[in-house]
């Protein structure tokens, strides 16, 4: 975004000490990755204890947290397991898609932009 107030030209090197060619960044050309929030959707038939189970194993939660995102998807619909750059979150929902079906679970996850 800014690399162009930061750009600045150095000694390409020659004897004649000419101050040409070689370019320099003395600011590096940084962006933010955009962030995706991995989420969970309710269904009447997986156990909750296996959702629990999902959040601890693939989202790093600890039983307590799991078990508070896991009621709230229950009662709400849909909840939010964490929030990752893109690659991370597509491989998470692969995951747990993957597994929900190895069980024959219903659970869906899924991703969207922050
Ligand atoms: N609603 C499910 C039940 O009553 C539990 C559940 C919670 C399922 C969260 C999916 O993402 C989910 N057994």
């Amino acid at each position: 975004m800014n690399v162009h107030l930061a750009d600045k030209e150095k000694d390409g090197g020659g004897k004649s000490g000419g101050q040409t060619g070689v370019i320099t960044r003395t600011q590096s050309k940084t962006k933010k990755p955009s962030l995706y929030k991995v989420l969970l959707l309710n269904d009447d038939y997986t156990p909750m204890e296996f959702v629990v189970h999902v959040l601890e194993r693939f989202f790093g939660k600890g039983r307590e947290e799991a078990t508070v995102i896991m009621l709230h998807v229950h009662q709400k619909g849909v909840g939010v397991c964490g929030v990752y750059t893109y690659e991370i979150a597509e491989t998470k929902v692969t995951q747990v898609m993957d597994f929900a079906r190895q069980h024959s679970h219903p659970l869906q996850c899924t991703m969207e932009k922050e």
